[in-house]
């Protein structure tokens, strides 16, 4: 749990020159201009849209600040601590020098390079509230592109049934995969995670290379991540070096840790609570808040649910969680 003198803490180091803050600005401006309509009243609240097509989407958010977003992450492969993960990712700069695995039940099967991904498909920006699992949330300006995108291009067969995904196995990369780093606390590595098909190909799911108009920091899951925004945090993978396309439902690396806590399916959910907290309500981090506890209702799907609801129509939401 984090103390409020942590936050004052934190606040120390947001304040920022005056021309960094005025950058700052002509960035969120030319995101309004973008992707994103401006509210009324506060310069930095916003009408979250992700793209014109989904008018669905137009609640009302602030964005959390660049400061917190990379500053309070859960990366577990650098430390299970929020604020260490930005010191010790410093020399984490993969870039464009990063490959990915694709396979499985899929036509075109092979190790191709980001570039290549990038190629493939064309970079947009998107602003998605994350709710993590730990009953703490954020609004995060991505960029990056629509997994439907890559998936389109690589053409599963008709058995792939889910996507499987994996981060980086290197413990000379992530000093958190050394053995003993956590004692008996130790997740099993690599970091897994999966959707089924319906999940991966829906519009809203993202594949993020950059945040904030700038590319990934180490912190945040550098060269590339998986964005998935009306379910848990912990879904949201990152640092991916392989894709595959398989048959039965992959491994979740949380639901393997504690599979009573953590479900396959891990969907934004206010009724279901976890067995040691409730997940009515989360504290939404944005500047402002770092000076306070702002707790705002959890919405379903994470407000998501007029574009995901279809794909869960007559599941046990309690069962399936
Ligand atoms: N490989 C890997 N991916 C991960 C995690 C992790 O520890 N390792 N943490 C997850 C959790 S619990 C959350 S809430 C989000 C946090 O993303 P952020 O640090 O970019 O906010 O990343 C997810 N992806
Ligand atoms: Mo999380």
């Amino acid at each position: 749990m984090k103390l409020l003198k942590d936050y004052l803490k934190v606040k120390e180091h947001q304040v920022t020159p005056e021309s960094v803050f005025w950058k700052r600005r002509e960035f969120i401006r030319q995101f309004a201009l973008s992707s994103v309509v401006l509210a009324s009243g506060s310069s930095l609240a916003f009408t979250e849209k992700t793209t014109s097509k989904y008018a669905g989407l137009e609640l009302k958010n602030e964005l959390s600040s660049e400061y917190v977003v990379t500053h309070h992450n859960n990366f577990y492969e650098f430390s299970t601590d929020k604020e260490r993960p930005a010191e010790l990712a410093k020399n984490f700069n993969p870039g464009s020098d990063w490959s990915v695995n694709i396979g499985g039940e899929v036509e075109l099967a092979g190790k191709f390079g980001l570039e290549d991904l990038l190629k493939w498909t064309s970079q947009e920006e998107r602003i998605y509230r994350l709710r993590c699992v730990e009953a703490w949330s954020m609004v995060v300006p991505w960029r990056g592109f629509s997994l439907k995108s890559l998936i389109d291009k690589v053409k599963p067969t008709s058995k792939a049934k889910y996507v499987a995904f994996k981060t980086l196995h290197d413990p000379n990369v992530f000093p958190g995969q050394k053995r003993g780093t956590f004692g008996m606390h130790t997740l099993p590595w690599p970091y897994e995670e999966g959707l089924t098909i319906d999940e991966a190909t829906n519009p809203l799911t993202f594949m993020a290379t950059g945040v904030y108009g700038k590319d990934l920091p180490g912190q945040n899951g550098a060269p590339l991540r998986l964005v998935v925004p009306w379910k848990y945090g912990f879904k949201s993978i990152k640092s991916i070096v392989s894709i595959e396309f398989t048959e039965e439902q992959p491994v979740s690396t949380w639901n393997e840790r504690a599979s009573s806590e953590y479900g396959f399916y891990a969907n934004v959910n206010p009724k279901v609570d976890h067995p040691r907290w409730s997940q009515a309500t989360e504290r939404r981090i944005t500047d402002e808040t770092l000076f306070g506890v702002k707790r705002i209702p959890t919405q379903m799907f994470n407000g998501y649910g007029d574009l995901v609801a279809p794909i869960y129509k007559g599941l046990n939401l309690k069962k399936y969680f």
